[in-house]
């Protein structure tokens, strides 16, 4: 571990969100977490409960013997918690007087107030848990759909830590033989060894492009499939927004032109997240608000990962309608021949014909195939995970570009065999790799990098 923790006090939070509730839990973890509940509880003697216990009493303030809540009192001793130290959870009646008059009750006995994260990162500290575990846990929180929170879950069992710890241990197993080689040069075995290094450095290389394919998918999961709907003027982009929102957000009427900016909205499409940008219809235009307009949706379109392009199908193709047919042809697209209800000039066979994209047909109007059409979102973008609740994801920045270093360092290693550098030069980026791997799950990860990750945390996690 990287990182020694010089003191275990005890850290005291409220864990449960600030405000009226059924209940609210505070939170303590350390050394002196039983002894100071036990000043001021009133009902059981904390320290002789067993451990993994609850009880019934009251919180009292000492200083004036007045009681402050009735109580439940869970006792958690060290090691079999989520910090490994004894945890003490409070359970009160809620309400923010009450929960923060207990709170300033612990830290005027000896507790300190927590950090955002700080239990979770005790739970790392103390060896509980790797980096990937810990970020899973702020991922489990924060989980907008329930896919999300599936790769969290399989993240915090220990998904991509296994899959780390096997890489670094084949490098380190190869490394053990390039350190006899060094050290006894009469065995003259260098070509033996630069070849197992270059092998290895092949073998592991394939293993991190695995993972990371799957980082874009992960980030879809996190922040969610930025989607921009597009189209020419009145072709019903807005009611489509309104349509898979379930609101009336955007404003729709008869009147070409009636989206002027930009409009996001956050929505989960059968359990994709998507960022949905409603953008205002592309076309050419001299009415210089317009013309704003039609840049940003160019924009939108340009940084979008999905785009849903809808075309007037109850009229033939505009000299509009082919340029943006041209211009999203490299993008994941969706086409969306829209207003079928008042008849078709184009047919989705055709259409599909003419382009090889998905292609639907709609009535945004009459809600008609709305529902295939959120069933194809799904499809394009999570076929496979759907069903594999143990899918493995690199699911943050962080853990993608240590993966993208690694993998360099790597490509490093074969070049210099190739090269015929001597071994000991191309065992550096080769130990180089081997650590770079440990930042991904902390084993070698500075201090600074584990602070900032878990003041990204809430308060009580
Ligand atoms: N008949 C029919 N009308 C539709 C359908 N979808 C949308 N409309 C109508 O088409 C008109 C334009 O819809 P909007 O959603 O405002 O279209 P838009 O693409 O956002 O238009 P701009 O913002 O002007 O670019 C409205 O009167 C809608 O009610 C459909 O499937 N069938
Ligand atoms: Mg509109």
């Amino acid at each position: 571990m990287a990182q020694t923790l010089t003191e275990f006090d005890t850290i005291a939070a409220i864990s449960t969100p600030i405000g009226e509730g059924g209940i609210s839990i505070v939170r303590m973890s350390g050394e002196d977490a039983v002894k100071i509940a036990n000043e001021v509880f009133k009902g059981a003697d904390l320290s002789k409960v067993p451990t993994h216990t609850i009880h019934y009493g009251h919180i009292i303030d000492p200083d004036t013997g007045k009681t402050i809540d009735e109580a439940m009192v869970t006792v958690l001793c060290a090691p079999k918690t989520f910090t490994r130290e004894d945890i003490v959870e409070i359970n009160c009646h809620g309400g923010i007087v009450v929960t923060n008059h207990i709170l300033q009750l612990l830290l005027s006995h000896g507790a300190r107030m927590a950090d955002p994260g700080e239990f979770t990162k005790r739970a790392f500290v103390n060896g509980r848990i790797d980096l990937t575990q810990a970020e899973s846990v702020m991922d489990i929180v924060r989980a907008k759909t329930d896919k999300a929170r599936q790769v969290a879950v399989g993240q915090l069992a220990g998904g991509l830590l296994h899959k780390i710890k096997a890489m670094r241990q084949e490098i380190l197993n190869t490394l053990a033989n390039v350190e006899v080689n060094i050290d006894y040069p009469e065995y003259d075995a260098d070509t033996v060894t630069a070849k197992q290094m270059a092998d290895t450095a092949n073998s592991v290389i394939k293993k991190i492009d695995h993972l990371l394919k799957t980082a874009q998918e992960g980030k879809i999961l996190r922040n969610g499939l930025a989607t921009a709907i597009v189209g020419r003027p009145n072709v019903g982009k807005s009611s489509l927004l309104n349509y898979l929102t379930q609101s009336d957000k955007a404003i729709v009427t008869d009147v070409a032109g009636t989206t002027r900016d930009t409009l996001e909205e956050y929505v989960s499409v059968k359990g994709v997240p998507l960022e949905l940008i409603d953008t205002a219809g592309i076309h050419h235009t001299d009415d210089k608000v317009e013309k704003i307009g039609v840049e940003r949706s160019k924009k939108a379109l340009e940084r979008a990962d999905l785009v849903l392009l809808l075309i007037d199908a109850s009229q033939d193709l505009t000299t509009e309608d082919r340029a943006l047919l041209e211009e999203t042809k490299s993008k994941k697209r969706i086409i969306i021949l829209n207003k079928s209800d008042l008849g078709q000039k184009i047919t989705a066979e055709h259409m599909k014909k003419l382009t090889g994209s998905d292609v639907i047909s709609t009535s945004i109007l009459k809600e008609q195939n709305l529902d295939q059409l959120e069933e194809l979102i799904n499809k394009l973008f999570f076929a496979g995970i759907e069903n594999s609740n143990d899918q493995i994801m690199v699911t943050n920045q962080r853990q993608a570009s240590l993966l993208s270093k690694a993998k360099k360092e790597l490509q490093d290693v074969v070049k210099a065999v190739d090269d015929g550098v001597p071994v000991d030069i191309a065992q550096i980026d080769f130990t180089g790799a081997w650590d770079t791997l440990g930042e991904i799950t902390g084993e070698s990860a500075p201090d600074e990098l584990v602070t900032q990750l878990f003041s990204q945390f809430c308060l009580g996690k």
